[in-house]
């Protein structure tokens, strides 16, 4: 268990200090080029080792912009970061899950 999923409100904190720090121009949003940034610092934190392409960046930024207004603001961060949280901790539980369960076959 981390911080994070006990306490959503810091969650959205820490979300909101690295909006802020990737915002570079300071405009209250972000474009793809800081997009870039933002994800390359995120997948080093989660120890993610997918190549961050021209591609992606577009895909992710047009997934993270729910409202299309072509820039992302720090509610639209928030909601895609919550999800993507979730989704880590599913996976993680799920192996968690998977090695318990072989463990328990070895004993069997
Ligand atoms: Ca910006
Ligand atoms: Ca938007």
């Amino acid at each position: 268990m981390t911080a994070w999923q006990n306490d959503e409100a810091s969650f959205f904190v820490e979300v909101a200090k690295l909006f802020i720090e990737f915002d570079c121009n300071e405009d209250d949003s972000i474009d793809r080029r800081e997009l870039r940034h933002f994800l390359t610092s995120l997948f080093e934190m989660f120890h993610i080792k997918s190549p961050i392409n021209d591609d992606y960046v577009d895909y992710v930024f047009r997934k993270i912009d729910s409202n299309n207004d072509n820039s992302i603001n720090l509610v639209e961060m928030q909601q895609f970061a919550k999800i993507f949280n979730n989704r880590l901790v599913d996976q993680a539980q799920k192996a968690l899950d998977k090695l318990k369960s072989e463990s328990q076959d070895d004993q069997q």
